[in-house]
């Protein structure tokens, strides 16, 4: 029985999972071989990419700010949706998902402007960083993808404790190709790793929120069901 590993299990263990928390405004390092920032041509830029790059406000990482003119394509000061989901891609040179980028602007656009502007990109960059040494930590065999058994070490190490049916479930549903019946499974991809870490976070963290005395019971409406449901990445 799941019930009673769960009820010890659910509630993650602090720290190892990239929190938000603190990590806005931090001039984190980021490298030039970062593997989510596709060093791609810019295309119709009216400004000479030397003005922009140069123009880096005081005190702001010189480096951080070029990738951040870089991803804002049309030279606007802010990055959309759109600027962002070209500039995010996985290892396999894949671009990241809309949902993942939605689910990063949810995140980090923090004064719910609809755009990301330097400071919130800071904490962005930063985030995707620290997701990115999970993810290569914990890909043991190197293949790219989270595998069955990686994901499972992974979601134990953050501190959850899921069923075995509940981590095919993940593994299924988060699974970046569709499953084919020759070969092994196809595995998760960086960009959706992340979205599945973030769902589970998120939808564990409602459960525990609504059960107050800890009983691994709760008590939801339709309203209050689908609006945890919906709220997932
Ligand atoms: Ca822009
Ligand atoms: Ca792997």
């Amino acid at each position: 029985m799941y019930s009673q590993n769960y009820n010890s299990g659910y509630a993650p263990a602090p720290g190892y999972a990239p929190s938000t928390h603190g990590s806005l405004h931090s001039h984190g390092s980021v490298h030039s071989t970062h593997s989510t920032y596709s060093h791609r041509p810019r295309h119709s830029s009216n400004y000479s990419s030397q003005s922009y790059s140069s123009g880096a406000p005081a005190g702001v990482d010189p480096t951080l700010w070029s990738y951040f003119s870089n991803v804002d394509r049309d030279h606007s000061g802010t990055i959309t949706v759109q600027e962002l989901q070209q500039a995010l891609v996985n290892g396999d040179w894949s671009h990241f998902d809309l949902d993942t980028v939605k689910m990063l602007m949810g995140i980090f656009d923090v004064d719910r402007s609809g755009t990301i502007n330097y400071n919130e990109f800071a904490g962005l960059w930063k985030y995707v960083s620290d997701w990115q040494n999970v993810f290569r930590h914990f890909d043991r065999d190197r293949s790219g993808t989270i595998e069955g058994h990686e994901l499972s070490e992974a979601l134990q190490s953050f501190g959850y404790k899921l069923s075995p049916h509940l981590l095919r479930m993940i593994e299924q549903k988060y699974a970046s190709a569709p499953t084919s019946t020759y070969g092994p499974p196809p595995g998760i991809n960086f960009d959706r790793f992340v979205r599945a870490c973030v769902a589970v976070k998120t939808l564990t963290e409602a459960f525990q929120r609504a059960d107050v005395n800890r009983s691994g019971w709760v008590q939801f409406n339709y309203e209050q069901f689908m609006s945890i449901v919906l709220s997932a990445p």
